[in-house]
Order: structure tokens, then sequence, then C-alpha cells
């Protein structure tokens, strides 16, 4: 049995990403379960792995339901102990379980003002002082990460590691809703967002469309600066 990845809509759903980067990226063969997150069937399409009742949610090779995306990446990094989930070095792995626990319980006001979408960028979006206090924080901790790590540029701690998995979506809305950042900032972001994976996830997204567009707001659009 390989491991099974319950996810919802690609464009959308942020959780559901970096539930299928934690498989995709370290190699982890998957099969991967769409659930209707927007058309209303999710409860029911996910009734017979409860209790879990969120997307992502993954189902073991030894048939273990998981329903919270840390868990998942735990797990995944335990039984995959080689496949460097998490950073080697014990400061490292210690300061990017810092970083995905501060992601996995914060950013309120990023989550809630700037839904993840993948399809365009949003023109002249005026963020509020809680998001730009957001994303602040959230620079000063790659700024701490690199610090630990030694990383200049690039991945934060030198290679992929859980921190991109968690923070590819957070990269998602800085880009797209063009969020005020460093240069040093947003060429990571851009990083993030040009893996080949997520342009896999994004062109998939991309396929299916909605009438009406969740999260619309009234603003003009740029295209996606990448692909
Ligand atoms: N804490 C959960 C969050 C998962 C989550 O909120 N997923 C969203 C989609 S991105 C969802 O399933 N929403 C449906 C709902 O809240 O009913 C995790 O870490 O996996």
């Amino acid at each position: 049995m390989a491991y099974e990845l319950y996810i919802g809509d690609r464009m959308y759903s942020s959780w559901s990403l970096r539930g299928w980067l934690m498989l995709e990226k370290f190699a982890i063969p998957h099969s991967t379960h769409l659930v209707g997150l927007y058309s209303g069937s999710m409860a029911q399409d996910l009734a017979h792995l409860a209790p879990a009742r969120l997307v992502p949610t993954l189902k073991t090779d030894q048939g273990l339901v998981i329903g919270e995306s840390l868990a998942m990446g735990e797990t995944l990094a335990e039984h995959f102990p080689t496949a460097g989930l998490w950073p080697k070095s014990a400061d490292q792995r210690a300061t990017a379980r810092w970083l995905v626990t501060e992601m996995v319980a914060g950013f309120s006001a990023l989550r809630g003002d700037c839904p993840m979408q993948l399809s365009h960028v949003w023109k002249d979006f005026t963020p509020s002082q809680a998001v730009l206090a957001d994303v602040t924080r959230i620079e000063v901790l790659f700024a701490h990460a690199r610090s630990i790590s030694g990383a200049q540029e690039g991945y934060l701690f030198g290679h992929y590691s859980l921190a991109e998995v968690f923070y590819t979506p957070v990269a998602a809305r800085i880009i797209g809703y063009d969020l005020p950042v460093s240069a040093a900032t947003r060429a990571y972001c851009m990083l993030l967002l040009s893996d080949p994976a997520v342009l896999k996830w994004q062109a998939q997204a991309r396929e299916v469309t909605y009438d009406p567009e969740p999260y619309l707001l009234d603003l003009d659009r740029a295209t996606w600066p990448i692909g």
C-alpha cells in the first residue's frame, strides 16, 4: 500500500499544497485524491477517514490516517529518516521546527486577508498594518534561520526542507498580493514558487475554472511572474 494523500482545490488550498510537497519533494511514493473543498462534497469525500475532516489528510502505507499537516510532516520524517525532511544539524532542525510551528500557529492577518491563489497578482492591494506586521515577522524569521544555518541565499537551511514546504504558500501570498518585502525575501519567494513541483501543481490548478471566483477583489490583475 502506498501513501495516499487527500487534497482540496489546488488553486486555493494552501494546506493541500504543503501536504503534497512533503511527499513529492522528498520522492515519497504516493497517490493523490482530490476532494470537493469548493464543490461542497468534502465532508462526504472524507467521511471514510473520520475523524479527519480537513485537507490535507494522509493515509500512510500502513493505513494509519493523519489529519493535521505538521503531524504528517513529523511522521514522514520518522518514516524516511534519510530523506532530509528536517535539517541534519540539531540547531538547524530546532530552528526549522520553530519556523514551521510559528507558521502553523500564526500569521492570521496574512492568512485571512490574503487567501492563497495561484492565478495572478493583485495590483495595488493595500495591506493592513496587521498584514505588514506578519510579513515583517516572517522576514525576521527568515533572517534568523539564515543566521543559524549560514545559508546567505537559496534554501533557508542550505537544502530543501519542511521549512520550504510550509513557507511555499506564504511565498504565494507575498507574490500574489505584491506585498512589500526585501529583494532577498522576494528572491527566496520566487525560488520557492519556481520549483518544478510547484509549477506542476499550479498548472493542474489552472485547469479548473470557478464561477463565481472565490476571494474576488475589486482590483486589477497582473500576470503571475513565473512561467
Ligand atoms: N490545521 C490544519 C489546517 C487544514 C485546513 O484548514 N485546510 C483547509 C483547506 S486549505 C480546509 O480543509 N478547510 C475546510 C474547512 O475548514 O471546513 C492542518 O494543519 O492541516
